[in-house]
């Protein structure tokens, strides 16, 4: 049987019509979801303001501090001050830094979703600013882009912001205008914002927010150098390098959420937690559905990122937790240094103490013992610099510094505010010189 030309002509053009309603429907789905990915067609801060929210457990900033707010007709207000700020970044560095009302970081701007919030801004830099606020939905003006969305702050005056959160997450503030020294020099901090609905998210034991930065401190100076581009040589968490990181403390069975910001210039940080895994349940766009996480136990944060992690602390231990970039992990690792390794410094060592009484050649066995030498004054080192400098720790010289902090978790915490110590493994579960005996029976010797 053959079809005639008519029953061609109705059948091709059926076929035509279908593929443009087909091409059409394809259309329509991915209008959908970007309607999805924005709740409505006005821009989210455009939601009205809901009662100051007060009902959310605030997160800790170790070795920082939560700004106060108060309320003002339903308003939640913030005052930011941009200043100088003299910083230790451990025993033994100090530097004169730039910072807000008083720290390097700045405090840790806590809020809830729906909450209007008032930001006043006074600059007591010598320098104009501004405040972008980093991941947030907010009017244009709003987004402290300097010449851009906003005139710049000069030093002596103060600024408004003011807007609705419309979303919850973890964000970030810093300059917007010359960041590269503003950043350099230590303006930044961390913003919380809790979801108005606790069932939004799992309620976290232990919430904690770690802001990552890098920096260049020339050993012997007391200034940043944010001019430099790959030669950062102080490494911190909230602006602390290990050992003046304060541990993060949880109990056995405990529910941790660690939040990790980087407003590092130039590096990204691979953050590696021993002794647990984790998920990554949050990213600077928010909260990641729980079929799309998968189990790690490194994150890699790059600038501007913000990731958030959680995990069930079920292992007692005394547990690093640091950036996995072997240089982020030093103080004041200097870098274009001689190759020494395997180098025998024995007949060097006496010819040069006949012209420097004391003379050390280092970084023959590499630099794990260097810190030590210092620490224990065998060794001089320009005042106000800590390089290849740890502590001593339970059990030997730590060679651990820079971007790194401990997660102390416990069988039992009286108080989460007190350092618990050092751990005590139980019998038989550290490593420890092996017994000839033991090698013999096990056929190692
Ligand atoms: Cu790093």
């Amino acid at each position: 049987m053959s079809l005639s030309r008519r029953e061609m002509l109705i059948k091709s053009s059926a076929a035509l019509a279908g593929g443009s309603l087909l091409h059409y429907a394809g259309k329509a789905e991915a209008k959908e979801t970007v309607r999805d990915l924005n709740s409505k067609n006005d821009p989210p801060w455009k939601r009205s303001a809901l009662e100051p929210g007060t009902n959310y457990k605030p997160v800790i900033t170790p070795n920082g501090s939560t700004l106060d707010y108060r309320i003002v007709d339903g308003v939640k207000v913030f005052h930011l001050i941009a200043e100088p700020v003299r910083h230790e970044f451990l025993s033994g560095l100090e530097a004169n830094c730039w910072g807000y009302n008083g720290q390097v970081h700045g405090p840790t701007i806590e809020a809830v979703e729906g909450d209007r919030v008032r930001i006043y801004v006074t600059n007591k830099l010598p320098a104009p600013t501004t405040v972008h606020w980093h991941g947030a939905l907010l009017p244009n003006g709003m987004d402290g882009v300097g010449g851009l969305s906003q005139s710049l702050i000069q030093p002596g005056e103060t600024f408004k912001y003011e807007w609705t959160f419309a979303q919850h997450g973890t964000l970030m503030y810093h300059p917007h205008h010359d960041s590269m020294t503003q950043l350099g020099m230590g303006l930044m901090g961390m913003l919380i914002v809790h979801p108005r609905n606790r069932s939004a998210t799992p309620a976290a034991d232990r919430d904690f927010a770690l802001l990552l930065s890098e920096w260049f401190i020339r050993p012997g100076t007391e200034r940043p150098d944010p001019n430099v581009m790959e030669d950062f040589n102080v490494l911190t968490i909230n602006a602390r390098s290990f050992p003046g990181t304060s541990p993060l403390i949880a109990q056995r069975g405990d529910r941790v959420r660690i939040r990790i910001g980087n407003l590092s210039a130039m590096s990204h940080h691979p953050i590696h937690l021993h002794g647990h895994k984790f998920q990554v349940v949050e990213t600077d766009g928010g909260r990641i559905p729980a079929g799309a996480r998968w189990p790690e136990a490194t994150v890699t944060v790059s600038p501007g990122q913000m990731r958030t992690i959680e995990f069930v602390a079920d292992n007692p231990g005394d547990w690093a937790l640091h950036c996995h970039m072997t240089h982020h992990m030093m103080n004041q690792m200097g870098h274009g240094i001689p190759n020494m390794i395997g180098m025998d410094p024995k007949g060097l060592d006496e010819r040069v103490q006949s012209l420097l009484p004391g003379y050390m050649t280092m970084g023959h066995n590499g630099m794990g013992g260097h810190g030590q030498h210092i620490n224990m004054g065998h060794m001089d080192v320009p005042k106000n610099s800590v390089p290849m400098i740890s502590t001593q720790g339970p059990r030997d010289y730590m060679s651990m510094g820079g971007m790194a902090t401990l997660l102390k978790v416990r069988d039992k915490i009286e108080d989460y505010d007190k350092d618990p110590g050092w751990f005590k493994n139980p019998e038989g579960t550290e490593a420890k010189r092996a017994g000839a005996d033991e090698m013999k029976l096990d056929g190692i010797v």
